[in-house]
């Protein structure tokens, strides 16, 4: 018989002998994990129907449900390649993607219909359903009537199972494209590694339009047969309320900054857990030792990317190493990291350098970008991160990884990546404006703020305030700047380039007020 890569049948390898244990806990009801094969095969067979070719997309935009994830793994079965798109994005953000990605199905929150069925009339004629953060839409209705049993399709190692946007340094989002091996190799290594078992409650709690709440956090739990105690987003109360009954949690270094201002998170609440995982930002020191200091756990720190899932962890072990504040870690089995100069050359460890890295888990290019996809790619196969940093240093043992910094032009806000090039371009076309620089300062609960120093035009006034209001129709509302700050000029080096770490230097405050 041919073996089947579906990451969906990789997924279900997982699930208990006995189905009738709860994957899904939301505050309202549960879902077993007979439920989830029944519910997305009824979803899959909404989308076989359709009858669309083999990798296919559908582009999702909605609210996080059970449902939702039901139809993630829907997708999966069906053979379609899964698009998650952030809430918050704008029309004009979601026309581009949807314009790029040439979806043949679109499912989006019922308040958003009528713009996603003009839109999918311009742009090749896509189905249109809708999903609620109820789990109730046009999707759903079409789904009772289906039969609960699906044939998984077949799909081979490299076939495409997900598109994930993320920007690009010049303004224009590039597709990274993840096969199912991608993902089925990164879940099965991250299952180990974390010492994942059936017996697991993960606290979810992130949105599932990104690696770190759908792939990272959703596919361990499932691929454990574990339970999920479901919160549609970040809320401290009920945080506080599921923590003594859950044994892992997941979340950006914002969670942890959040429930540690909070004098009710304490050691006893955290009684049971035995792991707590920070990722897609820099988590401070300060909030790890006083981590520490209140609860005695170690948080976990790991380090990935959209194009690659996850590269480097602390050790879950002890006996492996300490969790060491600041650093990323070690390689995760399987996975190559190599700090190199800018001739791709390997650096001596304890210098910083350029981050390549390579393995089953990274992604084969960007969708439809050949060249951008060749640039971000070594003659010898490793995929530049476009993060600094490096291996080893005083106390760290020699093959911990430590990002320090970014060769990309990247702000990232409360664990969301803002392209400043993107926002300028938007500045750069409001009134009265001459010219513009995006900067991400300090701030105490996103880690970074975007903030915009804008110079207007000779003679022209630029009101920071309606140009918020301008900037929050067209932008999602985490790469809005928080602050508008309007200077006579910029500095620049004898190049002529902005000098943005001036900027940041001179503005690094402005954030502490909002
Ligand atoms: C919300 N706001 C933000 C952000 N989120 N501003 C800056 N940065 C943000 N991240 C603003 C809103 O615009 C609004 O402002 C105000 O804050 C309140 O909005 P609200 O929705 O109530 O905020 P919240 O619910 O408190 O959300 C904050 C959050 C959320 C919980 C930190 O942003 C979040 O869940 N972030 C997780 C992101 C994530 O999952 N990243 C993983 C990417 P106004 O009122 O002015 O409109 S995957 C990845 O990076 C890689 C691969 C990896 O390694 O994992
Ligand atoms: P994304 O485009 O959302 O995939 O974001 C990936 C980027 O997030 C990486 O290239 C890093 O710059 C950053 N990142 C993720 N995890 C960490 C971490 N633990 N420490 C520092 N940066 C991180």
């Amino acid at each position: 018989m041919q073996s089947n890569a579906n990451l969906y049948q990789f997924l279900a390898s997982g699930f208990p002998a006995d189905r009738s244990k709860v994957a899904i806990q939301t505050p309202e009801r549960q879902y077993s994990y007979d439920d989830i094969d029944r519910l997305s095969a009824q979803y899959a067979h909404v989308l076989q129907a359709l009858d669309v070719p083999h990798g296919s997309r559908i582009a999702v935009q909605v609210e996080k449900s059970p449902e939702a994830l039901m139809l993630y793994l829907a997708a999966l079965r069906a053979g379609l390649v899964y698009l998650p798109l952030n809430t918050a994005y704008r029309d004009a953000e979601v026309e581009y993607f949807v314009t790029d990605a040439e979806p043949a199905v679109i499912v989006c929150d019922p308040s958003r219909l009528d713009g996603m069925q003009a839109l999918a009339a311009r742009t090749g004629n896509a189905t249109v359903y809708t999903l609620d953060s109820q789990g109730e839409g046009s999707l759903t209705d079409d789904a009772r009537s289906q039969a609960t049993a699906f044939m998984t399709v077949t799909s081979q190692p490299d076939d495409l199972a997900a598109i994930l946007y993320t920007s690009g340094t010049t303004g224009r989002s590039k597709g990274a494209m993840l096969s199912h091996e991608n993902l089925s190799s990164n879940a099965q290594v991250l299952h180990e590694y974390w010492g994942w078992s059936s017996d697991d409650v993960l606290l979810h709690m992130l949105p599932i339009f990104h690696v770190h709440g759908l792939f990272v956090a959703s596919h361990a739990a499932l691929y454990a047969g574990a339970r999920m105690i479901w919160l549609p987003r970040l809320d401290i109360d009920a945080a506080l309320q599921a923590l003594p009954g859950s044994t892992v949690m997941m979340g950006v270094p914002t969670y942890y900054v959040r429930l540690l201002a909070d004098p009710r998170f304490t050691r006893d609440v955290c009684r049971n857990m035995r792991l707590f995982i920070s990722g897609s930002a820099p988590l401070l020191a300060d909030t790890f030792n006083e981590f520490r200091e209140r609860t005695g756990h170690a948080i976990l720190e790991r380090y990935g990317m959209s194009e690659t899932i996850m590269l480097t962890s602390n050790p879950y072990i002890e006996a492996e190493g300490p969790r060491l504040a600041g650093t990323v870690g070690r390689a995760l089995p399987g996975v190559r990291v190599r700090i190199v100069d800018d001739n791709d050359t390997e650096v001596p460890v304890g210098s910083i350098g350029h981050v390549q890295v390579r393995g089953p888990n990274v992604f084969s290019g960007y969708w439809r970008m050949p060249e951008k996809t060749r640039e971000e790619f070594t003659a010898d196969g490793w995929f530049r991160t476009g993060d600094m940093g490096c291996k080893g240093g005083e106390g760290v043992p020699d093959d911990y990884v430590s990002i320090v910094g970014r060769n990309k032009d990247l702000i990232i806000s409360g664990g969301y990546n803002v392209y400043p090039k993107e926002v300028e371009m938007l500045i750069d076309e409001q009134p009265g404006v001459f010219e513009s620089a995006v900067i991400g300062v300090p701030h105490p609960d996103f880690g970074e703020a975007v903030v915009a120093v804008v110079v207007p035009r000779e003679g022209a006034h630029v009101d920071p305030d309606a140009m918020r209001d301008s900037l929050k129709t067209q932008l999602a509302n985490f790469k809005v700047p928080k602050e508008i700050r309007v200077i006579e000029q910029l500095p620049r080096n004898t190049m002529g380039k902005v000098q943005k770490n001036v900027l940041r230097e001179t503005w690094s405050d402005v954030s502490s007020a909002t």
